[in-house]
């Protein structure tokens, strides 16, 4: 049997394990990123490990969420990071370059490398045929050290793409239909591999918006093979010497295969608040919307754009809505500037923001109280666009575009003949904004918000933990620690954020953890889905939260509870789950045993003196971390 791209790149990079044994295997790390939101812990973190300088071969700190500046601490965590690239050796992406995943894609990311990125939505590079997985700092500080990442040995998808796009179908429509067949939680332990006719004639950027969004399915990443197209992209870039031809044997053996057709495709709308609630735009036409906004990194790309201002040109926007056009890349927005395209956004009523995340993390445009706000982004969690009550919905820059204009959500094949907008021979190459590793004698910019990391005590013999609160299935860490302009700028400085842990689900936690001294939470499935933010597991155990307890967890947030030294426990049985109540003080004793151990362990409830049944599934290396107190306190034992 043949192999699969991921397999051939895994094999190439395997430092522990075995592959196709299901078991955990440790990779070498080619790249790192990180961006700012995410970037101080894991500088802080590896200054912590106490290395001079990265050991990868290439690393690179962007400035792309924390761009509005209110008051003086976004501005000083980028000054840290800056000094903080120049001293270890990174490449320092500017404030106004645009959007890490958008810009690593465009100058830096290669076939066949490994990229580790501070960021859940790094599978981005999947577009290029790399294999691109996103995790919390301390992972990319332990692989910018040189150090081994570690992950499940994936089982991997082959999506087989049929037939061709239809017009005004794009390709996040394809992704919209994968997530509406698969589910946000549907990926989870997975790989998806793209091939078929239909992958074979999608440029890069396309490429890249539908392994951008396949994060939404709690996958561990989506990888298209390079071939051609990655070749002419990269060319375009003026980096043809990074390219090299990549593919899955003829014969490779799947775990699964899914057929997308794509000549039956329609333009699509996923509803509020789940990425993966996918409805056709001709369902829902007629719904009146508020807000549209073309952006982030999942639909930047010059094509994109262009599109967007082809549908826009000689126009003018409805007068109930206002239209944001969030640039991914300083690239797209200087070309759209010289094709005039930019003119015909702003002749048609568009807010033009600078390229950076802006409203998808809730960093301004928040929209209107009941608004519904159609968005080209990936996420549409609740309350995530600053808007509790507003409505969400992912659509593609064609769909955006055309309900701009009228006002309702619109299926845009009513607008007649779609534009053609042909990829560009080469794209506008103008790297100032990016600083080279700088002096290794350069000194730690370090502003008052910066505080030092809080580190977890050792794992405890018996642990007695009132259960704060028990929250259903698909708990986002938008949920757990929020985003949004005003939470943000604490990103550094984990005791002012953690006054927020689960404010959009449970008001008063912290308050409730802190009297409590030791704490638990409960939870249903797939909990943690959603962003990297290690703050989601840093925070809580800062407010004394020890263990948390689920019916399954998404992958990033789980590695994030086990370097930050909180024990991520499992129901064994739906009737455990069902048992404990929020409100209770669950026992925990023989931790040692139960943590070495692999069996189901036994948990008391204090106040009816019954006993639930909880499980681990930690891995041996995992264990280690979990007794020492987080992946820190290992490191430096
Ligand atoms: C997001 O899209 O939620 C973010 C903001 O990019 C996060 C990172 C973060 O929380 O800093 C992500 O996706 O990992
Ligand atoms: Fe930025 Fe949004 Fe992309 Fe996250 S998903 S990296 S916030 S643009």
């Amino acid at each position: 049997m043949g192999e699969t791209l991921t397999h051939k790149i895994l094999a190439a990079h395997l430092t522990e394990g075995k592959l196709g044994g299901g078991g955990e295997i440790g990779v070498r790390i080619d790249q790192t990123l990180t961006q700012d939101a995410t970037g101080t812990m894991a500088y802080l973190q590896f200054e912590a490990i106490g290395l001079p300088r990265v050991r990868t071969e290439l690393s690179v700190s962007y400035i792309d969420h924390n761009t509005l500046q209110n008051g003086f601490e976004n501005a000083d965590d980028h000054a840290f990071l800056q000094s903080a690239a120049a001293r270890f050796g990174l490449y320092f992406s500017r404030a106004g370059n645009g959007i890490c995943h958008q810009v690593h894609l465009e100058r830096f990311g290669a076939p066949g490398k490994t990229l580790l990125g501070a960021d859940s939505h790094t599978p981005t590079g999947g577009g290029l045929g790399m294999l691109a997985i996103g995790s919390g700092g301390l992972d990319v500080a332990v692989a910018m050290g040189g150090g081994s990442f570690y992950l499940n040995d994936p089982q991997v998808v082959l999506v087989r793409l049929e037939g061709a796009l239809p017009p005004w179908t794009s390709a996040k429509d394809i992704i919209l239909e994968v997530l509406r067949r698969v589910s946000v939680k549907g990926g989870l332990g997975k790989i998806f591999e793209y091939g078929g006719p239909g992958a074979a004639a999608l440029t890069v950027p396309e490429r890249a918006t539908i392994t951008n969004m396949g994060a939404e399915l709690g996958a561990t990443s989506s990888i298209f093979p390079s071939d051609e197209q990655t070749r002419l992209f990269l060319r375009a870039q003026k980096r043809e010497k990074d390219w090299r031809p990549l593919a899955p044997d003829p014969d490779a053996a799947y775990a699964e295969t899914i057929v997308v057709d794509l000549n039956a495709l329609q333009p699509l709308a996923a509803r509020p608040h789940m990425p993966d609630l996918g409805e056709t735009a001709a369902a829902l036409a007629g719904t009146p919307v508020q807000q549209v906004c073309i952006g982030s990194c999942t639909n930047s790309s010059y094509r994109d754009l262009m599109t967007a201002a082809a549908i826009l040109k000689r126009r003018t926007v409805h007068p109930a809505v206002s239209l944001v056009i969030a640039p991914g890349s300083r690239q797209t927005l200087t070309m759209l500037t010289e094709s005039g395209a930019l003119t015909s956004l702003l002749d048609a009523g568009a807010r033009v923001l600078e390229p950076a995340c802006g409203p998808c993390i809730g960093m301004g445009q928040a929209p209107a109280s009941g608004a519904v706000s159609l968005r080209t982004f990936n996420r549409n969690f609740a309350g995530r666009s600053g808007t509790t009550d507003a409505g969400v919905y992912l659509v593609s820059p064609e769909t955006a575009a055309a309900s701009a204009l009228s006002g309702v959500i619109t299926d845009p094949r009513a607008l007649g003949a779609p534009p053609v907008i042909a990829a560009p021979e080469f794209f506008r190459v103008e790297d100032s904004l990016i600083i080279p590793p700088g002096d290794p004698a350069t000194p730690i910019t370090r502003g008052p918000n910066i505080k030092p990391l809080p580190i977890a005590p050792p794992l405890a013999e018996t642990l007695l933990l009132p259960v704060i609160v028990k929250l259903g299935d698909n708990i986002t860490t938008d949920d757990i620690m929020p985003a949004g302009a005003k939470v943000l700028p604490l990103r550094s400085n984990i005791p002012a954020m953690a006054e927020y842990v689960f404010a959009p689900v449970s008001a008063g936690f912290a308050a409730k953890a802190k009297a409590a001294g030791a704490c638990a939470v409960a939870a249903g499935l797939n909990y943690g889905q959603g962003s990297s933010r290690e703050h989601a597991a840093l925070a809580p155990m800062y407010l004394g939260v020890r263990a948390v307890l689920a019916r399954s967890f998404a992958r990033i947030h789980r590695a994030n509870l086990i370097n930050s030294g909180v024990l991520p426990l499992i129901f064994a049985g739906d009737a455990d789950f069902e048992r404990l109540q929020a409100g209770q003080t669950l026992k925990l004793t023989d931790l040692a045993a139960a943590v070495t151990g692999n069996d189901p362990f036994p948990a008391l409830i204090v106040e009816t003196g019954e006993t639930i049944r909880l499980r681990h599934d930690l891995s041996e290396r995992q264990k280690r971390l979990i007794l020492a107190g987080g992946l820190l306190n290992a490191v430096r034992q």
